[in-house]
């Protein structure tokens, strides 16, 4: 296998992406990111990260999130992510990405970090603001800066982030020469941006507290079907194509980011169906589609010592690549490393 590795992180760009062990995963999450990172694997040298750092900005209570990070892991592995070729790393474990963080934040103007939109949004909820909040998107670019990645799959709410870590890394190498791989942006075809489910106003988030504003990975088939069955739609009868509210278009990309149908299948199938009947389809093929995932995700956590194995792995895995770049970057800015 670590000749295979070696091959692996030869020959093929780079992925990175990261998703924060807050809350409960979602379909969002699923559908928007980590279905894509399961097929991106064979093509490109992947990291996927467990950002423990980025979910203490704001915060969070510490046992709930100990269990998240093994929880978030789990899914990752019971998603289809492969530790055979690929790394699931928790981002604390690798002190690179705070180390790189704190170099970037030098080079990143206040104003590029005031006028993020989740900044504002995240901020406008707490009573006070740490510090952490504004730095966010530094610490974000230093996980895909630090591995030099290539492409990064995420939903379409990142998409402000990626053009900043761009800028970040064309600041950094106009001042001190060219050291960072611009990344570009990679959203899924059909599930960028899953609405939630009592409101189709907003993004689906784990944040989110609403009973039935998200299907989690590992809800039971039935909860499932309540909560697909109570979604919000509008007041006409049926599916017009011609006149589609937002609840009901979200339930229709549910359904084909799930199925993998084309538009065409999806309106001929759909056209006037009444909606009770739309919302059953779509729960049969939501938990058709979790139901592989919950199974591994069942026979993963119940192998003693499996995960922790797959995480040191992962961790010793990619130090190497990391701190070979802070090391380049040090020595760009002029700090000792001798
Ligand atoms: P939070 O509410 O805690 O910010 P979140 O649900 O937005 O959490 P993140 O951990 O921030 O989840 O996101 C992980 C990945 O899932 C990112 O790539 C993000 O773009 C994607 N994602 C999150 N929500 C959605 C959604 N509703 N639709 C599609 N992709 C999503
Ligand atoms: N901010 C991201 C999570 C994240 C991430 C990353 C995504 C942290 N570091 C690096 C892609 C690449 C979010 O989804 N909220």
């Amino acid at each position: 296998m670590k000749e295979a590795l070696r091959y692996y992180f030869s020959m093929k760009p780079r992925v990175l992406s990261g998703i924060q062990p807050t809350g409960n995963l979602h379909i969002g999450n699923y559908l928007g990111a980590l279905k894509n990172w399961v097929r991106l694997q064979h093509d490109y040298e992947c990291v996927f990260c467990i950002v423990d750092l980025h979910a203490i900005t704001v915060y969070q209570d510490p046992a709930e999130l100990r269990a998240k990070i093994d929880q978030t892991a789990a899914l990752f592995l019971a998603a289809g992510i492969d530790p055979a070729i690929s790394s699931i790393v928790v981002q604390s474990t690798v002190p690179a990405h705070a180390e790189l963080c704190w170099l970037l934040t030098c080079v990143t103007p206040l104003g590029w970090l005031e006028r993020m939109t989740q900044f504002k949004d995240k901020a406008a909820k707490q009573e006070s603001v740490g510090d952490g909040l504004l730095q966010y998107p530094v610490l974000m670019a230093a996980d895909i800066l630090l591995y030099q990645a290539r492409v990064v799959p995420v939903g379409e709410d990142q998409t402000q982030h990626l053009e900043l870590t761009r800028d970040i890394a064309q600041r950094f190498n106009s001042l001190y020469g060219e050291t960072f791989v611009m990344p570009e942006t990679k959203l899924p075809a059909v599930g960028a941006r899953i609405m939630g489910l009592d409101d189709p106003t907003k993004k689906m988030s784990k944040s989110e507290t609403g009973a039935y504003h998200a299907v989690g990975l590992l809800d039971p088939p039935d909860l499932i079907r309540r909560k697909i069955m109570r979604a919000t739609t509008d007041s006409l009868p049926g599916v017009d194509f011609d006149n589609l509210g937002p609840g009901v278009q979200n339930l229709l990309t549910i359904f084909q980011a799930f199925t993998g149908w084309t538009d065409e299948q999806v309106r001929s199938h759909f056209a006037g169906m009444r909606y009770g009947e739309l919302k059953k389809t779509v729960a049969e093929a939501v938990v058709a589609g979790l139901e592989p995932i919950q199974q591994r995700y069942r026979e993963i956590t119940s192998e003693p010592g499996y995960l922790k194995r797959v995480l040191r792995e992962s961790a010793e895995r990619v130090a190497p690549i990391a701190n070979s770049t802070v090391r380049l970057v040090k020595e760009r800015m002029g700090i000792y490393t001798d």
